[in-house]
């Protein structure tokens, strides 16, 4: 795998997610695939599980790691082609990024919208162009329109706890939040379970929804109480309007996701990416009750990390 930043880059799905629970049951099993490899990870905008998690896949491969909080840490970065750099900025992304390629074998990258310019968040030009100046195998850690990392810890997550052949009921429940926040986790996420053997229903208020290519085949409703009838999965998360771009149009009220609500699935379990706003997008009761997913989730993160970076390893 030369490059990791979508369900696009994986061809052949049901034997990645069978790689990665296969690791789970023995994360050591690798350890010398990484030896005298090194990983850089990059991250533009705050982290918790993804650079924890990317890490800890990483040393269970054997790799060495190396950590940078560019926006904080870095020189501020110009991305534009052509620009007189007379301002603020003070390093080209092709300097910064070809750099950092000599240094690593493989680069992790997160870098969120800016939610304020739609198709130059959608082009992912931070993105492309990383992968173009560095070189060097590149694994999105987040970038404007997707999370694929946090979809294989999802998928991982479902097949672990669906019965062998049950084709399960997956609702993606938009719910209400205090700010701006982007589409990508409810994008990649549609994505992702177009690709599964899932039925995908999507609800959220009028105004949301996402962009057609990510769920394209997927049943969308305004309706939530419809659309959880005998859902096997819930999966709350907020994302800010696509088409009225990056705009957040209602304060949601009655969209949290509560006990009360629950009661009209198949005893649904509940998942989140996190991190998650208690008492706003999920109720206290849930998270800390027994149909939260969200721990088991966030486990899985290493898991899919590491499934994705033995693959680059192999093809280096
Ligand atoms: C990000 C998102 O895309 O939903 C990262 C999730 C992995 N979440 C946030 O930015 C939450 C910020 C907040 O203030 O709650």
């Amino acid at each position: 795998m030369k490059q990791y930043t979508s369900v696009h880059d994986v061809t052949d799905l049901d034997a990645l997610v069978k790689e990665a629970l296969q690791l789970k049951e023995n994360p050591s099993q690798h350890k010398s695939l990484g030896q005298n490899k090194t990983l850089g990870l990059i991250f533009l905008n705050p982290s918790l599980r993804t650079r924890l998690s990317t890490q800890k896949a990483a040393l269970n491969l054997g790799m060495n790691v190396m950590v940078m909080n560019l926006d904080k840490e870095g020189w501020a970065l110009e991305t534009e082609d052509g620009a007189i750099m007379n301002g603020t900025t003070v390093e080209h992304i092709k300097e910064a990024a070809a750099v950092m390629g000599q240094y690593c074998d493989i680069i992790g990258i997160r870098s969120f919208p800016k939610l304020q310019n739609r198709d130059e968040d959608y082009s992912e030009y931070l993105l492309h162009k990383f992968i173009s100046y560095a070189k060097v195998p590149i694994v999105s850690l987040e970038s404007a329109t997707r999370h694929p990392l946090q979809s294989l810890a999802d998928l991982l997550t479902i097949k672990e706890n669906t019965p062998a052949g049950k084709r399960p009921k997956v609702v993606l429940s938009w719910a209400p939040h205090v700010k701006a926040i982007p589409q990508c986790v409810a994008n990649s996420f549609a994505e992702w379970m177009q690709q599964a053997d899932v039925e995908l229903v999507i609800t959220h208020p009028e105004g949301y929804d996402l962009a057609e290519e990510f769920t394209k085949g997927a049943t969308v409703t305004t309706n939530q109480d419809e659309a959880l009838q005998n859902a096997d999965y819930v999966y709350v998360k907020n994302w800010s309007s696509y088409t009225q771009y990056g705009k957040v149009l209602t304060d949601g009220a009655g969209w949290m996701m509560t006990n009360e609500k629950l009661a009209l699935t198949n005893n649904a379990k509940v998942m989140h990416c996190l991190p998650v706003r208690r008492n706003v997008e999920l109720s206290d009761e849930i998270l800390d009750g027994p149909d939260s997913l969200v721990l088991e989730q966030a486990n899985n993160r290493t898991f899919a990390a590491q499934a994705v970076l033995k693959r680059m390893l192999e093809n280096l």
